[in-house]
């Protein structure tokens, strides 16, 4: 069992994974059917997340190791970047951009024939926005500034990629998990936290008219995300009320166990909760995609064996019930591996042990959870 703590911990994985990089081809003992060959048979796509170097992050990111590239080709045919098209690795500064990463990551992606989402054009919280963009003095026409800013943001990258990229997560988190209600930023004086939202999904349909548009969020089930969802329905009916360009809301996905035991919700009234958020998102003629499935086992018991049937029970239950939806066309991991997910700095474990919520182990060895998805997919209705 690896540890996983701080610095030593990612040196302990950084171990593990020089051992897998050794590994080009596809092993004899993996499973045979690739997960997107199997959701390809119910009419589904099946993709993940990968990331390259990030500045001053402790995660480990897989880009770099070509076996982990080799599993990510052979079961997926979407990607996202976990990172690279945030306006924190884009914009270093108001009149610059930087597309060296993207770019590196998109290509690879279309040398071994995946389609690439593109993970995001504006994400409301100002943790996640650029420190300039959150001190900017927007001058003595605010509102024209403002605008004028998000739309050459929206413009540039959606142009720079026109149909390379034919799926936009153009907002991602806008709803505060605590209370409901839309998170305030640099951009809210001058555009309301529900305007700028708007705005971003009008220039995206202005310059990418190609590309499905996508409202993404974490509102998940359970009791602990009851003001979530409210709020995240509120905002879609509103988008819908003034005829906003919105084509599908992404269900992140990040399920699993709290300390409480309320993360995730299993159990009939939180399933009928999620069935009824899904019916009200589908009830606006939106379609659904999973974003960025994975399954936290912070509060899970260490016993590995234990530890993964658990990971593969949680994540089975969700996926059962929202592959039920037949609106719902794309399933995406966020990282196949757990040497490469950003659970391990995200909230470890107070054990200090490596968390297991991907489809694969460290030494990229397939797990229980790969299985349950391999299973849910295969049970999925046809589309
Ligand atoms: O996994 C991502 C991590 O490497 C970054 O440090 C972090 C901040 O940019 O974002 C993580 O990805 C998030 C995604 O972009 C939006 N939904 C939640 C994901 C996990 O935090």
């Amino acid at each position: 069992m690896a540890a996983f703590s701080g610095l030593s911990g990612v040196a302990g994985i950084a171990g593990l994974s020089t051992c897998a990089s050794a590994q080009t081809d596809w092993p004899a003992d993996w499973p045979a059917d690739s997960l997107k060959a199997i959701a390809r048979s119910r009419g589904l796509r099946f993709g993940s997340a990968l990331g390259g170097q990030e500045p001053e992050s402790q995660q480990r990111f897989g880009f770099a190791d070509p076996a982990y590239r080799a599993l990510i080709a052979r079961e997926c045919e979407l990607l996202v970047h976990e990172n690279e098209m945030k306006w924190q690795a884009l914009r270093p500064s108001r009149d610059r951009f930087e597309f060296t990463r993207a770019d590196a990551i998109l290509q690879w992606a279309e040398t071994q024939g995946l389609s690439t989402r593109g993970h995001t054009l504006l994400w409301q919280a100002p943790r996640w926005l650029p420190a300039w963009l959150n001190q900017l003095d927007f001058g003595s026409t605010p509102v024209k500034a403002a605008e004028a800013i998000l739309r050459e943001h929206i413009r540039t990258v959606t142009q720079r990629y026109g149909r390379r990229i034919m799926s936009w997560d153009v907002v991602n988190e806008s709803v505060a998990h605590e209370d409901g209600e839309l998170r305030a930023n640099a951009f809210s004086p001058h555009l309301g936290t529900f305007g700028q939202v708007e705005l971003a999904f009008r220039y995206a349909a202005e310059y990418a008219p190609h590309a499905e548009l996508v409202y993404n969020d974490y509102m998940g089930m359970g009791r602990y995300f009851i003001k979530h969802r409210a709020g995240v329905l509120k905002l879609l009916d509103g988008l819908r009320k003034r005829d906003a360009p919105v084509h599908a809301l992404g269900l992140q996905a990040h399920v699993g166990t709290s300390a409480n035991g309320e993360w995730s919700g299993r159990g009939g009234e939180d399933e009928r909760e999620w069935r009824r958020f899904l019916d009200e998102v589908t009830g606006m003629g939106l379609k659904l995609l999973i974003t960025e499935f994975d399954v936290s086992d912070q509060h899970l018991l260490a016993d590995t064996a234990r530890r993964d049937t658990e990971v593969a029970a949680i994540g089975k239950a969700f996926l059962d019930i929202t592959l039920s939806y037949r609106q719902l066309r794309d399933v995406l991991c966020w990282g196949m591996a757990d040497a490469y997910s950003w659970l391990q700095v995200f909230g470890p474990r107070t054990d200090q042990l490596m968390k297991r919520g991907t489809p694969y182990d460290a030494h990229l060895q397939p797990k229980p959870l790969r299985q349950a998805l391999a299973a849910a997919l295969r049970a999925a209705p046809p589309r």
